[in-house]
């Protein structure tokens, strides 16, 4: 009998959630695949830990030697579910038996429709709302400005010192670090306009005692619009918690600042929940922790378990504001990923995956956060739920460590944990686990990573810091 895919993914054991090194780090067999690699892929793509993949399940990422990492990365923040959750797949092979494919704007389905249905009544904000669907981050940051400039008749965008909101043209002007990012790829629109943010650690105001970061912020971002002229802006476009950019949660005050100053003066407030949205820390929405509701809110990465999904959601006025053919897409709402997001929204129904959201941060703090005292090289241990970070600097004089996160996040990966970077000066270790990591896994990653940081510690006299 000739063996279809679906047989040999239901026949397949369940893959051992245990770290395990079969080979050094990475293996012959994936040095060898990583030099075919470069004889075939353009050099613009990077790659955190050139190991590859096998198979993903749950807290394990099996690579083609038989070593198995701890993911502490979800494929940034996407696979919160697991990477081969059983009712993504279950959901995404009966839509495969049916199509795969018709292009929503040609002849409909009824799955886009109710993932509408489920984001319309879930993100914050209690008015009339519609969605139109995508399937990357930026496209849905870009069709959220589009939908702004219609609605409003503006053209400018407000953006936020350490933002990241895509590589495409216009998301990559909205994105605030140049290297890699927007490095050689101008000229850059200049509708595009930064102002200040609120990090507590680092922001005029920040850390020093009794300093309040948000009110210092929110005074230069009210001077960045009067330098423009407040009513030039369509959107202001700001990330509840900023992802690549460091896991920076805003000071409290800076999201409900901005709220108050959009509704001044008639700018539409997008909440690129991207990152931080789909119940990664602890809420279904990272603005929910604010109590602060966009006019728009935007999803993608786990929105849909692994596929590519992402999404616009906002006040029905205003997303009823473009004309009829306006948005769209051939891929706009796959039926596939369309499918692997209702099975999403089905495995956060009963609360679970909020809660173990809610103990990753539990757990980690108890191991991580102890590091700033104890070390000397960790300035802050911060985020929420599962979206948290380590950042490395001198705790006095806040001089970037990035030598240090590269070096701990290197010898995890070398003991079986992949661990990703962040930041600005790229400084920061974050944490992305799957909602699903056992605690027994989650604990053997933070011991790694805990004892990885108390090693380079030891060595890195103050000294070594770059000039
Ligand atoms: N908005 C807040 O985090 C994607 C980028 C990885 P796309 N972040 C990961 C990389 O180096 O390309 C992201 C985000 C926020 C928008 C995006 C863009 O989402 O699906 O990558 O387009």
């Amino acid at each position: 009998m000739i063996e279809t895919p679906m047989d040999t993914a239901t026949a397949a054991a369940p893959l051992p959630q245990s770290r395990h090194l079969a080979t050094a780090v990475p293996g012959p067999r994936s040095l060898q695949l990583h030099a075919e690699r470069a004889e075939q892929v353009s050099a613009g793509f990077g790659t955190v830990l050139p190991v590859f993949v096998d198979r993903a399940e749950g807290g394990i990422l099996a690579d083609v030697d038989g070593n198995r990492f701890i993911d502490f990365a979800s494929g940034i923040a996407v696979t919160s579910v697991g990477a081969s959750n059983p009712r993504v797949r279950r959901r995404v092979a009966a839509q495969l038996e049916r199509f795969t494919h018709t292009c929503f704007m040609v002849t409909e389905y009824d799955s886009f429709t109710q993932v509408c249905r489920w984001l319309n009544r879930h993100t914050p904000g209690a008015f009339d709302k519609r969605t139109a669907l995508f399937s990357t981050g930026a496209e849905a940051v870009e069709n959220a400005v589009k939908i702004a400039r219609a609605a409003t008749g503006r053209a400018n965008v407000l953006v936020f010192d350490e933002a990241y909101h895509g590589r495409s043209l216009l998301t990559m002007a909205m994105t605030a670090k140049v290297n890699p990012y927007r490095l050689n790829f101008g000229p850059l629109p200049a509708e595009v306009v930064r102002a200040a943010s609120a990090n507590p650690l680092r922001a005029p105001g920040g850390g020093a005692a009794g300093a309040d970061p948000a009110a210092a912020a929110l005074a230069a971002v009210e001077a960045t619009l009067a330098e423009h002229g407040p009513e030039s802006f369509a959107a202001m476009v700001v990330e509840p918690i900023q992802g690549e950019g460091g896991f920076i949660v805003p000071a409290p005050g800076f999201l409900s600042g901005l709220r108050t100053l959009a509704d001044r003066h008639g700018i539409v407030l997008v909440m690129d929940e991207i990152q931080a949205g789909m119940g990664r820390t602890g809420t279904l929405f990272a603005s929910e922790h604010e109590g602060v509701a966009g006019d728009i809110t935007l999803t993608a990465k786990a929105l849909a378990g692994g596929l590519p999904l992402s999404a616009v959601t906002g006040r029905a006025e205003l997303m009823n504001a473009v004309h009829t053919g306006g948005l769209g897409g051939t891929y706009a709402g796959n039926p596939l990923a369309c499918e692997a997001a209702l099975a999403v929204f089905e495995e956060f129904e009963d609360g679970t995956l909020l809660a173990n959201a809610r103990a990753i941060e539990a757990a980690a703090r108890e191991v991580l956060e102890p590091l700033v005292e104890q070390t000397g090289v960790v300035a802050q241990f911060r985020g929420r739920g599962a979206m948290l970070a380590l950042e490395f600097a001198d705790p006095e004089t806040l001089q970037p460590r990035p030598d240090l996160a590269q070096s701990i996040s290197a010898s995890c990966h070398a003991q079986g944990v992949l661990t990703l970077t962040c930041g600005t000066y790229g400084n920061v270790i974050r944490l992305l686990p799957p909602l699903v990591m056992s605690e027994e896994l989650l604990r053997d990653g933070l011991a790694v990573l805990r004892s990885a940081v108390l090693d380079a510690a030891q060595n890195a006299a103050p000294s070594d810091a770059p000039a």
